[in-house]
């Protein structure tokens, strides 16, 4: 298994691989208390006041849960997953592990093993206050594809996701710097085709078999994969070549171990770029979501009206309100 050795520094001089939920929370503090927003303490305990609520989803697979509850009087979903075990730590867990024996056959044997507290680490994602929207997009659900024309977006979708998307103030928070600048691992700050590099809230930092980054442009103005058009291959271009050039340097990977793409449709409606590692079976990297970035500049190469024209498809849960909307505009 890869692990972080290879990382080496960050321009911003950022050790890789030491996020903590203490260190998070006491940036999430300061990030809020920027937008005035914020309530989440700093103390190690912060998820002590926790009410649950309910149970949005959980994977035996995934070793991941969805809790939706209150914190501090607020809506509030939490994330809890068991991250992947490091080859640096197996020497460590093996000797350093309590063993319950549960069963024993011929040459088999199963345990339960209790490891170093050190290293029975989870990773904890908070979001408070959280909207219903959260709680949707957390819940599990029926998914069903829709088809949408060129016409269907501009007269059904657009107005829907102008009054329900998500607040970009996170995305902002990353540009302007207020948020999250000691994790950027490469900036070009030309405002048309410029962009931030920095790792995906999924990701740990602590193994590279997971790595998760993103691209945000400076640009605020393309809302997705929908208002791409030719004039923008220059700015998708750059990501491409710079934001590959960035992830070698920084983790010695090579973009043809890379799976970098867009989603559509994507929560956040501010054009950011998804770089996965090639190996990793991201959440949202199947067919009706993720669209390769190499494919979007071939296809405004070949049509620069290309995303404004065609039809896309992709999933929508049966709750989330756009599914609605087409029903009504009679599309389903
Ligand atoms: P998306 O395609 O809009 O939607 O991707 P998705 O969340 O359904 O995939 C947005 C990406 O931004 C996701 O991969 C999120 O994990 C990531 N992300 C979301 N937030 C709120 C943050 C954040 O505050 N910081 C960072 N670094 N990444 C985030």
């Amino acid at each position: 298994m890869a692990d972080m050795e290879k990382c080496g520094r960050g321009e911003a001089g950022e050790d890789c691989g030491t996020e903590e939920i203490v260190r998070e929370s006491k940036k999430q503090k300061k990030d809020n208390g920027e937008e005035g927003n914020g309530h989440v303490s700093s103390d190690v305990s912060v998820l002590a006041g926790f009410e649950t609520k309910s149970v949005l989803r959980d994977s035996a697979r995934e070793k991941n849960i969805f809790i939706h509850g209150m914190l501090a009087g607020q809506e509030a979903v939490v994330i809890l997953e068991k991250t992947p075990i490091r080859e640096d730590t197996v020497s460590a867990l093996l000797e350093g592990s309590r063993l319950t024996l549960e069963m024993r056959n011929d040459i088999y044997s199963t345990y339960r093993a209790q490891p170093p507290v050190q290293l029975n680490e989870l990773k904890a994602t908070l979001v408070c206050p959280a909207t219903e929207k959260h709680v949707k997009k957390y819940q599990r659900r029926g998914t069903f594809l829709l088809w949408e024309t060129g016409e269907d977006y501009r007269t059904v979708t657009l107005p829907f996701l102008l009054s329900q998307s998500f607040s970009l103030q996170w995305v902002y928070n990353i540009l302007d710097k207020k948020a999250e600048a000691d994790r950027i691992v490469f900036e070009d700050p030309d405002p048309q085709v410029g962009f931030v590099l920095l790792p995906d809230f999924k990701w740990d930092q602590k193994q590279l078999d997971d790595l998760y980054l993103i691209a945000i442009v400076h640009k605020r103005d393309i809302k997705s994969l929908r208002d791409l058009r030719g004039e923008h291959l220059r700015l998708l271009e750059n990501i491409r070549s710079k934001g590959e050039d960035a992830v070698r340097q920084r983790y010695d990977i090579a973009p043809n171990r890379l799976r970098v793409f867009l989603h559509y449709q994507p929560s956040y409606y501010h054009l950011h770029v998804h770089l996965t590692a090639l190996s990793y079976e991201a959440p949202g990297s199947t067919v009706e979501r993720a669209h390769l970035l190499s494919d979007v500049i071939q296809n405004l190469q070949a049509d620069p009206d290309y995303y404004r024209d065609r039809t896309l498809a992709f999933p929508a849960h049966a709750d989330d309100g756009l599914l609605e909307k087409f029903k009504e505009a009679g599309r389903l």
